[in-house]
């Protein structure tokens, strides 16, 4: 018998709170919100998830962020928050160079942490923070978002069911143009003290992410070239430039465990690209596209129907039995870019309370980091090279 809505609202106000902690409020940081506002409204989960504070480092921007985002209060002390036994999980939606040092306190302080991608500056940085985590034995994830719209999460479906037999080839290709003028004003995301690398650490990352995710495939070897095309940029304070030492663009051959190969491209500088995450998936008997551009939609080639009709078929990824579609909207009713960071969150706080494994955690992390630093090696050196279990 359907519950009434008072019965509903009373059994929703009895889960037990998942209060979390944001750290960063800029960019990732809304789309962070947005999901820990959203994700028990459209997801019928054991714990409530509470936007308990964000801190930052300017109280008064960390105030109205608080109360763009819907979070309780505001703070610049980091260190009284990990101190706060009511918070539970903390979220970090900071630049790369702070992932290491915040994540590496919320540990200490056996919080739960949810982080950015990439997950650290280098393999050794992310090694610590998973090392750390075991230890405590505490929940990680990493936003790797793209592993859960719908259409990439029926992907990995698909192939896992063999639906396109052994996988032998991959192609993959992250392109945006924010960076394609000059006078495009410097950032964290152009200096290698705070980033790590350029399009390589930033898009690289979610490719090889995305990959494993799809395929099961493991990196062995790979070889990179790299290419930074302005190597000065405006400071962005009206006052002088400053250097460029990351790439703008980036391109590696990878080998995989088993004989699988695989191209990958990222490139901030790839003009009339706005945000192209293109992954090419070529199996035995079939083949599979997705294009965050065009996000619900997979074209899957399967090799069935008649000798003369075959080709290559764009499925509509929102019917109810697509992953995650059915807690949205009726058949069709498409969704964007911020539902696959509720998607991420709904998983992550259902494996939390259940105990089930959730991916990619800080395991995976260190995977994309290792391959991340070595196709940089390879681009510096110009050699293939391996990559370690
Ligand atoms: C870069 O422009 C960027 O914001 C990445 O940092 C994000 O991870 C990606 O999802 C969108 O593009």
């Amino acid at each position: 018998m359907a519950k009434s809505d008072r019965e509903r609202k009373a059994a929703a106000a009895a889960r037990p709170e998942l209060r979390v902690a944001m750290v960063g409020h800029a960019f990732m940081g809304r789309a962070h919100g947005n999901a820990l506002r959203q994700v028990n409204r459209f997801f019928d989960l054991p714990r409530r998830v509470v936007p308990a504070v964000v801190v930052g480092r300017d109280q008064a921007r960390a105030d109205a962020a608080a109360q763009q985002l819907g979070f309780e209060r505001a703070t610049t002390d980091l260190a009284a928050v990990l101190a706060d036994p009511t918070i539970d999980v903390v979220d970090v939606a900071t630049p790369n160079d702070s992932h290491h040092a915040i994540t590496l306190a919320a540990l200490r302080a056996k919080k739960h942490v949810l982080c950015e991608k990439p997950l650290a500056l280098s393999t050794a940085e992310a090694v610590a923070m998973a090392t750390l985590a075991k230890r405590q034995r505490v929940r990680t994830g990493v936003w790797h978002n793209y592993r859960r719209a719908p259409a990439t999460a029926l992907a990995a479906r698909l192939i896992a069911r063999g639906e396109l037999g052994a996988v032998r080839q991959v192609r993959a290709c992250y392109l945006q143009d924010w960076l394609r003028d000059p006078a495009a004003p410097a950032s964290w995301r152009t200096e290698r003290r705070r980033c790590g690398s350029g399009a390589h650490g930033d898009l690289d990352a979610h490719l090889i992410d995305l990959v494993r995710a799809l395929t099961g495939l493991e990196f062995a070897a790979v070889c990179g070239l790299q290419q930074t095309f302005t190597k000065r940029r405006p400071t962005g304070t009206g006052r002088g430039t400053a250097a460029v030492d990351v790439d703008d663009a980036f391109c590696f051959l990878a080998r995989f465990r088993g004989g699988a190969i695989g191209t990958f491209e990222s490139s901030r500088t790839a003009t009339g690209r706005k945000n192209h995450n293109c992954i090419e998936v070529y199996g035995e008997r079939g083949a599979l596209r997705w294009n965050l551009e065009r996000l619900n939609e997979l074209e899957l080639f399967t090799g069935t129907g008649p000798a003369d009709a075959q080709g290559f078929r764009t499925i509509l990824c929102m019917d109810a039995l697509h992953p995650y579609a059915a807690n949205w909207w009726p058949d069709g009713h498409i969704v964007g870019y911020e539902h696959t960071f509720v998607h991420h969150l709904a998983d992550f706080v259902r494996a939390l309370h259940d105990g089930t494994p959730f991916r990619p955690d800080f395991q995976d992390g260190v995977a994309v980091q290792r391959v991340l630093d070595a196709a940089l090696r390879s681009a510096r050196t110009g050699r293939w090279v391996t990559i370690g279990r």
